[in-house]
């Protein structure tokens, strides 16, 4: 009768444990399922599904042009976006794509972190007839079949327009022939964005026998970076007229560590502030005179992939670069509204 008894008192408690494991283990066996049909339903149901291989998240526009792609790729708007943040990592932009690559997804964008070493995986993807498209920086390859298009910034012409930009405020300050003093802090190495703002500064400052580079470094597009470099710079060189920086985030900690150095900076200070980007705190910088240009750069490029994968779904033929529109930024041109209107 006791050993009945506990029989069935064991089986109770069996019973017990496995209705417990059930609720636990069965009902998210269940959800993960119907969550797969969920995403197989939406891919199959008209939506287009887009991978998008977002290099990092080292700066303000990056930020700001991960928030456009994310506006874009709705639901609303027809998409099932695949995100994945590759954190500076060239190899995790590599994992992220042919990821994207076995799911089979119908669009793949991405930015790529440096020019070079995209030819296995885009041939991959050319395999899989999957179209890629480049956002924000480009890419070095021989046979340029491997991508559809890219959309992003001029960045030659950024540089140029820095350049220029000094030529102009030279003279204006007759200081055309006098020896100028400069130090570049510059972005990630290998960026199409270092690589072309380098080569558009310098196609200006070649011509200008009277601008002396003290020295450039990699700062990596980040604000400690840019401080930690341009504290380097101050104790080699006393005598800097001139900073150009490659963005904002960098020119943030440049400008923290010139005025721990106990010098001033921009309009009417002793070193010159050259910026790329034009944040908003950049921007409001500018107003106060503390950056004395910031050369635009536009982050947002999620409407323009939305027209350009409009344009390949009705079978048109898309260029193959479209540059997204970018401004110059002084004292004189940052209004109220331009700063009341930039959420970034
Ligand atoms: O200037 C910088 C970012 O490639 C244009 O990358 C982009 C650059 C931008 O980290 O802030």
């Amino acid at each position: 009768m006791f050993r009945k008894r506990s029989y069935i008192a064991a089986l109770i408690g069996i019973l017990l444990a496995m209705t417990v494991l059930f609720m636990a283990f069965g009902s998210r066996l269940f959800t993960d399922i119907e969550e797969e049909s969920v995403v197989a339903e939406e891919s199959g149901g008209g939506q287009i599904v887009v991978g998008v291989s977002q290099l990092g998240s080292e700066s303000g526009w990056r930020t700001a042009n991960t928030e456009s792609v994310q506006n874009a790729f709705t639901q609303q708007n027809g998409y099932f976006l695949i995100f994945n943040n590759a954190r500076q990592k060239q190899e995790n932009q590599l994992k992220a794509i042919r990821s994207f690559i076995s799911q089979r997804v119908d669009y793949i964008v991405f930015s790529p972190v440096v020019e070079t070493g995209w030819e296995t995986v885009l041939q991959e993807a050319k395999e899989a007839g999957i179209p890629v498209i480049l956002m924000d920086r480009s890419i070095d390859v021989d046979t340029p079949d491997l991508y559809v298009t890219c959309v992003g910034s001029n960045f030659v012409e950024e540089g140029e327009k820095a350049g220029r930009w000094l030529e102009n405020e030279l003279s204006r300050r007759g200081d055309a022939n006098r020896t100028v003093n400069i130090v570049m802090l510059l972005g990630t190495q290998g960026s199409s964005s270092q690589i072309g703002r380098t080569v558009g500064f310098a196609s200006v400052s070649s011509g200008h026998e009277n601008w002396n580079i003290l020295e450039q470094e990699y700062a990596e597009f980040t604000s400690t970076k840019g401080k930690e470099v341009m504290r380097g710079f101050l104790r080699k060189h006393p005598n800097i007229d001139v900073v150009i920086s490659q963005n904002d985030d960098m020119t943030f900690g440049a400008i923290e560590a010139i005025r721990e150095a106990g010098r001033t900076v921009g309009v009417g200070g002793d070193i010159t502030i050259l910026s790329f980007d034009a944040v908003h705190d950049a921007l409001e910088m500018v107003a106060d005179g503390m950056i004395n240009v910031d050369i635009e750069c536009n982050p947002n490029q999620g409407e323009y992939l939305l027209q350009v994968i409009d344009m390949l779904e009705a079978g048109q033929t898309v260029e193959k670069r479209y540059y997204v529109e970018e401004d110059v930024f002084t004292i004189d041109n940052v209004t109220k509204e331009l700063l009341q209107e930039r959420n970034y």
